[in-house]
């Protein structure tokens, strides 16, 4: 066999392992990627390898050199630019570019002018390996030598550049699973894909959106208007505008399940706090409450809460539709005089946050950079609640009254660590250390609650407020039915029962309302929005929601999960099962049928709002369509 010759295709060889490292370094040295363990460096290290390979390996079908040599210099020179731009935009925003904002000039206003402070004149070693490129093309005679290459060869190159890319992708998977499928965050796509691939998937779910986008138009939306005008409740009279002007804090409980609330674990409460709530004189506790989301997670209840509409069967809305046109919550309380904000120690990039909050008409943002977290007040994924809820009641202080703000706790997340000291009760004990821990962080949170009801009556901000608490969406997934069964003693989980357990807490608490109650009727998420901005005694009556106000009288006890389950007060439909509530046994299928027909349409209907982007046909003002694409 011959073998091959590297000094002829030295200059590919070197354009490889020249971007290769280049890359690396530049990861290193001008981007914060928070590596925590050895397998995270190894992954980024390997990242930019497989592309690599297969972009530079397109060389290889050129008949001449000089073909060959200019189109491996151009693509070093076009890589390198796409790298720079990242560490430019980097340095400005703290964030990796993604499509949307290339077509927002609003950005490079920005950019322009502070571009002198942005670049440097070392920034000439972003394009180190053009250069030397150049100069071997300069001073190596042979790279300009003809060759061509056997067919094998050219195959065992391009299998090998595959191969790496599944190693990275298998290995991505195990550090960060569901990275895919669920998008989270940019900087977590490039740490664990790398840079250039990153590209590739955003330019891929960025054209799938627009293209869904272009094909729309504002007709769609007649017969969504139809369907949400027929089914729309009428606000009750004596609760419309009751609390007009007042603040509301919205909070967002990580992966807080009912099955806790007025529950024991071992003899101990769990979430003792929160239980007096229940029973609470200015509370309504909704008890039959279900999250609605789906692989999206706390970006799929922010979104369903904001819009009162449905999160995407696939993906995260928040990353594949952040530039729709929206008529959130916040925008509607920002038009009635309200300061608007969102509060949660995170990186701002993650879920797309920073850019969907812009869509929303969000006003401020406190993320990660908003709070200071001293020694001992991170675990886990970062903040801890209790100076989490501190200092955020410091920033309402300092906001314009009234405002709206919703916080994002984080304690309480999947692996459910802990330090000691913030361990309360014990852990349970049964075979799944997840659920043997989540009762131990849900306590923490029961009493990060607490402390934040103290420091709001201290600041002087809880009599004028309205308090709404629910839980984002489970925490304990059907891999731990076995200790589950053990926890709640039953035989074993079922799927009428997992969808039962979907449930989660809804508080609205309004101090000094004296009217406190449990209320058994079952709602959703989608229902947070009417209900709030009906309490505040603005009118949703032309808004293009899919929820309805939970005082109603029309309200209707139907919560239609995002994967087309439903509970009702007397079915819950689920595994393509109809079950009698009363039972738990399965019934006849005709009773489910005429919900299952509902669940379908109104799923459909919010699909196609966003995937189509209607709302930027729609007069929200007047209820009118937009004649001209905006
Ligand atoms: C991240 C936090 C958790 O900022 O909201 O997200 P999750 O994993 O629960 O969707
Ligand atoms: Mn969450």
């Amino acid at each position: 066999m011959k073998s091959i010759n590297w000094s002829k295709h030295s200059i590919l060889a070197f354009a490889i392992v020249a971007t290769w490292i280049k890359t690396v370094v530049v990861y290193l040295t001008s981007f914060d990627m928070g590596i925590e363990n050895g397998m995270q460096l190894f992954i980024l290290v390997i990242n930019p390898l497989s592309f690599v390979l297969f972009i530079y390996g397109i060389s290889l079908f050129m008949k001449s050199a000089k073909a060959r040599n200019r189109y491996i210099i151009g693509t070093s020179l076009l890589l390198s630019i796409v790298l720079y731009g990242n560490v430019a935009f980097y340095r400005f925003y703290n964030d990796f570019i993604t499509l949307p904002v290339l077509f927002q000039t609003s950005n490079f206003g920005d950019l322009g002018t502070s571009a002198a402070a942005i670049v440097n004149w070392f920034d000439i070693f972003y394009f180190v390996d053009v250069i030397l490129l150049l100069v071997i093309l300069k001073f190596m005679p042979k790279v300009t030598e003809q060759y061509s290459i056997r067919k094998e060869v050219r195959r065992a190159y391009f299998v090998l550049s595959v191969a790496i890319l599944f190693l990275n992708l298998g290995l991505a998977e195990t550090e960060r699973p569901q990275l895919l499928t669920r998008s989270f965050d940019r900087e977590l796509l490039v740490k664990n894909i790398g840079t250039y691939n990153y590209h590739l998937y955003d330019i891929y779910i960025q054209s799938k959106s627009s293209a869904q986008r272009a094909l729309a138009d504002g007709s769609e939306l007649i017969e969504v208007n139809n369907y949400v005008r027929a089914n729309q409740a009428t606000p009750k009279a004596e609760m419309f505008g009751k609390y007009e002007g007042r603040n509301v804090i919205l909070v967002s409980l990580e992966s807080l399940q009912s099955f806790v609330i007025n529950n024991e674990m071992n003899g101990e409460v769990v979430t003792p706090f929160l239980n007096s709530l229940t029973k609470d004189k200015d509370t309504y506790y909704f008890s039959d409450f279900y999250h609605q989301t789906g692989l999206g997670k706390t970006s799929d209840s922010e979104f369903i809460v904001e819009n009162s509409l449905f999160g995407l069967g696939r993906g995260a809305v928040f990353f594949t539709h952040g530039e729709n046109t929206y008529n959130s919550m916040s925008e509607r309380l920002g038009e009635n005089g309200y300061f608007t904000s969102v509060m949660h120690p995170n990186n701002k990039s993650f879920w797309n946050r920073d850019r969907i909050y812009q869509s929303f008409g969000i006003n401020k943002f406190y993320d990660i950079d908003a709070y200071t977290i001293g020694e001992g007040e991170a675990v886990n994924w970062g903040m801890k609640d209790i100076p989490f809820f501190n200092q955020s009641v410091q920033h309402m202080a300092e906001m314009p009254q009234p405002f709206y703000t919703r916080m994002i706790t984080l304690t309480n997340h999947y692996p459910f660590y802990l330090d000691e000291e913030d361990k309360y009760i014990n852990e349970f004990t049964s075979n799944s250390g997840t659920l043997n821990r989540y009762f131990q962080t849900v306590r923490y949170m029961d009493e990060a609650v607490k402390l934040f009801f103290e420091d709001l009556k201290q600041q002087g901000l809880y009599d004028n407020s309205i308090i709404v608490m629910y839980g984002d969406h489970y925490g304990i997934s059907e891999n731990h039915n076995k200790a589950m069964s053990m926890y709640l003693e039953k035989e074993g989980i079922t799927a009428f029962d997992s969808a039962e357990l979907q449930s989660v807490p809804l508080y609205i608490h309004i101090p000094g309302s004296n009217d406190g109650q449990v209320i058994d009727e079952p709602a959703g998420q989608i229902d947070i929005r009417p209900t709030i901005l009906h309490l505040l005694g603005i009118d949703t009556s032309k808004d293009m929601q899919l929820g309805s106000d939970l005082f109603s009288e029309d309200h209707e006890g139907f919560v239609i999960f995002r994967d087309g389950r439903f509970v009702t007060d007397e079915l819950v439909y689920a595994n393509e099962v109809c079950y009698d509530r009363g039972t738990g046994e399965a019934t006849d299928i005709a009773a489910c049928q005429p919900f299952i027909d509902r669940s379908t349409i109104e799923l459909e209907y919010s699909d196609s709002i966003i995937n189509g982007d209607l709302l930027r046909f729609y007069d929200g003002k007047t209820g009118n369509l937009i004649e001209e694409n905006k």
